[in-house]
């Protein structure tokens, strides 16, 4: 596949036309994190859309609330030293940005991938403020983890990766002060051994600490599938303002984790023909429809590869290695799998292909010239900051369970999320309208997101 690359251009699909003021925010933001492009890249594209909000609110620039949003509250990084089974011994970095405090304690996953530095982890933990805000729901913003690769490694060595990454981290979490969750290369299994090192070290059965856990061990219905289901949902509301559906469209998915696999799945469910998917060996094309059983047996159980999905399902599906799955001409696209994965090339690809509705299932996987290629052409364009937050949403409610020693059913839980779904989607629409981009979701979730978070800083002084 694709490495992912940055493209020229600060921000998402906005010329980088800023006044003087957020001119200046934006220099010394550069100034004083060298080299970060990734967190640069966040930041540009919520400073070209809240000018608007500055202009009504001046009390927001007396108090400094953008630049005080644009520095994280905390940041850890700490040493993870391991042996794997060999008796080798590795050292990785770890980390965790406590980006924002003002609606609810630290919330955000944890990535375990090679590519994890500084600025990977400040871009994830900014973006996560503004989709925490947008959810409605008392969180704050944050995100950690590693430059581990869990991928070729045995459950002995996880197990002793996370063990060692937990012995760090626990001074910093609590349920009432940074609850992780997972993210790129953190699932179950790995949750599981931190959830299990937290107790361990702190003697305490802290169900709250950690969202995304288990079934059998405190975990929440839906929380699994929240995040792909919700960004489904998101797309479904899009269509309908448009007056359309999922029926009968051709849908293409990048990623095969757990973000892609559940938006599938729900794409399906709500009519859509989804016909490729992708993962970090190329991609599969099946026209005649993924079978996301076997898709799940391959990637999740098997931890395979999707040569494997082709060779099993035979018939007309074929394994392109290598390649991108933005060659598969859709009626939706649903970016699922990593930053800067889909860029200004694919989109004009996918614009010509006839796509209607693109939905951000993973963060920033858009780069700057491709949202403005989608913008330029009409599409509907959902920002993860939007269109991913059924997870941490679904987050939310499995906190509200753990915290209140309950269990809801599946029925009662995919209700809630339906409901965020609609309301987000909602606050985007309106919000855009009223300050003037109408059908800009990315504007309407970033001034959404930033008046809840600013108002909270504002009553909370200066902290
Ligand atoms: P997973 O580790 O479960 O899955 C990631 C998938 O993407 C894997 O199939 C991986 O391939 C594939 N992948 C990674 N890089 C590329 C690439 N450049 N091109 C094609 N495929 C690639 O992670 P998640 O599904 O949890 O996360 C995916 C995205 O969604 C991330 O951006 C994450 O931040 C975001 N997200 C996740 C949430 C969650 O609740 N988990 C919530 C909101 C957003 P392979 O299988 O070969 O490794
Ligand atoms: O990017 C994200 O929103 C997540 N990885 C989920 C965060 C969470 O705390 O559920």
């Amino acid at each position: 596949m694709r490495t992912p690359t940055t493209e020229a251009g600060p921000a998402r699909g906005q010329t980088p036309r800023l006044d003087g003021k957020l001119e200046t925010i934006r220099a010394t933001l550069l100034r004083r994190n060298p080299g970060e492009e990734e967190f640069h890249q966040a930041v540009d594209d919520v400073l070209a859309t809240v000018g608007p909000v500055a202009a009504r609110r001046p009390e927001y620039a007396e108090a400094k609330l953008l630049e005080r949003i644009c520095e994280p509250e905390r940041q850890i990084i700490f040493r993870v030293p391991w042996t794997d089974d060999r008796g080798e011994v590795h050292i990785n970095r770890g980390y965790r940005v406590e980006f924002n405090s003002a609606l609810g304690p630290y919330k955000g996953g944890l990535r375990f991938d090679r590519s994890v530095n500084a600025s990977i982890m400040k871009f994830l933990g900014f973006e996560q403020v503004f989709k925490n805000a947008l959810t409605g729901m008392p969180i704050g913003g944050a995100k950690g983890g590693a430059d581990f690769d869990p991928k070729g490694r045995s459950d002995g060595e996880v197990m002793r990766f996370c063990q060692s990454f937990m012995t760090e981290l626990h001074r910093h979490l609590g349920e009432h002060t940074d609850v992780p969750a997972g993210d790129i290369g953190v699932g179950q299994r790995e949750l599981g051994y931190l959830f299990g090192q937290y107790k361990r070290i702190t003697n305490r059965y802290e169900s709250g600490v950690l969202t995304g856990k288990g079934l059998a061990w405190g975990g929440a219905r839906v929380r699994r599938e929240a995040t792909g289901y919700g960004c489904a949902y998101f797309v479904a509301e899009m269509l309908a303002a448009r007056g359309t559906s999922f029926d009968g469209r051709d849908v293409v998915v990048s990623g095969a984790g757990n973000v892609a696999l559940s938006a599938i799945e729900k794409a399906q469910q709500l009519g859509g023909h989804v016909i490729a998917c992708s993962d970090t060996s190329g991609y599969v094309h099946d026209p005649r429809g993924l079978d996301v059983e076997l898709l799940t047996q391959v990637k999740e159980v098997e931890r395979a590869d999707l040569a494997e999905y082709a060779r099993r399902r035979g018939d007309g599906a074929r394994h392109v290695a290598g390649g991108s799955a933005w060659a598969v001409p859709c009626h939706v696209a649903l970016p699922c799998a990593t930053q800067n994965e889909l860029s200004g090339a694919d989109a004009r690809r996918l614009v010509q292909g006839g796509v209607v509705a693109v939905a951000e299932g993973a963060n920033m996987p858009c780069t700057p010239d491709a949202v403005r290629a989608f913008r330029d052409a009409g599409v509907a364009f959902g920002p993860g900051k939007a269109a991913n937050a059924g997870g941490v949403a679904t987050s939310a409610l499995e906190m509200q369970q753990n915290a209140s020693r309950d269990s809801w059913t599946f029925e009662h839980t995919e209700r809630r999320l339906v409901e965020i779904m609609r309301d987000i989607h909602a606050a985007c629409r309106d919000t855009a309208a009223e300050y003037g981009a109408p059908g800009d979701y990315a504007a309407g979730a970033n001034i959404a997101g930033f008046v809840r978070v600013a108002d909270a800083m504002l009553a909370l002084g200066l902290i």
